[in-house]
């Protein structure tokens, strides 16, 4: 029988590393991305043959279309896309952002995204199955300061998954968007800049989630019976929840 493949973008740290490591040990062969060679290699020799590296920015369209066309026969029927690969930069106010920042991750949650997902699907549709797992945020539907351009590519994802859904309708090919809150992972190193101190802060005193309840909700979306899709999986950790909306208020000349 043919083994089931997976294709994960970003498997060099975070989410993307812990769902290689939980499919690979559910028997999936994954296909898994990032642009650090040495991480993975490291993750190729902790996994098997059931492991195949391919290292490429997925800002770069042709990268993206050359290093899909050098997969062998056998791994080009994708079962399973996991598209994770994605950052945030910075936390400022949006009038004081690095316009640099907000370009990185608009190339690469939004573009580096839809390209692989233009290159992925056709193959599933005309096989007439498959599943797509976008990995969205919170900050796609709950604003926060400094969230501007990440919460915004990141409610791209979310809105492009049921879109992508509603396309998709009656081809049998599965889409889900998962969109997490607080996670540790490298996501606050690469959001400050490599400030560590900073990035520990983040997750200092408190129960935050880890890559593996993350990959955890990956491999469960993955493995339901065919007919279920789930359409959206929120999850946080216990110790997140909601803000109340901040009034602005100073005292009124009444005169
Ligand atoms: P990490 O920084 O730990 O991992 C990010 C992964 O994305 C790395 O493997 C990195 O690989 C890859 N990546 C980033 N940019 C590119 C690029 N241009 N081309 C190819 N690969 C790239 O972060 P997380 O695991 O936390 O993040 C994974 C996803 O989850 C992201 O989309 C993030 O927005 C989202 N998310 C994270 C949350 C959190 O709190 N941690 C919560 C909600 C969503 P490399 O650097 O080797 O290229
Ligand atoms: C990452 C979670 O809350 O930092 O997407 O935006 S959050």
């Amino acid at each position: 029988m043919r083994r089931r493949v997976a294709l994960v973008t970003g498997v060099t740290a975070g989410f993307g590393e812990a769902a290689a490591r939980q499919l690979h040990d559910l028997g999936w062969h994954v296909v898994g991305t990032g642009r650090r060679l040495e991480r993975l290699e490291s993750l190729g020799s902790a996994l098997s043959e059931r492991f195949t590296p391919l290292c490429f920015d997925v800002r770069d369209p042709s990268a993206c279309a050359e290093a899909l066309d050098s997969l062998p026969d056998p791994l080009r029927a994708v079962d399973l896309l996991v598209n994770n690969a994605g950052l945030a930069r910075g936390l400022e106010p949006a009038h004081q952002c690095d316009l640099n920042d907000w370009q990185q991750m608009i190339d690469t949650n939004i573009k580096g995204l839809v390209t692989i997902t233009r290159l992925i699907s056709p193959e599933m549709v005309h096989r007439g199955s498959g599943t797509i797992i976008n990995i969205s945020s919170i900050a796609a539907v709950y604003p926060y300061p400094g969230a501007n351009v990440y919460g915004a590519t990141k409610a791209f994802v979310t809105q492009f998954s049921l879109n992508l859904r509603a396309d998709l309708h009656g081809s049998g090919v599965r889409v889900t968007t998962i969109e997490p809150g607080l996670a540790q992972t490298e996501f606050s190193v690469v959001r400050f800049g490599g400030d560590t101190e900073r990035a520990k802060a983040a997750y200092a005193d408190t129960d935050y989630l880890t890559a593996e309840d993350v990959a955890e909700a990956i491999c469960w979306v993955a493995e339901l019976p065919s007919h279920v899709n789930i359409n959206r999986l929120e999850l946080m950790p216990v110790s997140q929840s909601f803000g109340a909306f901040p009034i602005h208020r100073e005292p009124r000349d009444e005169s």
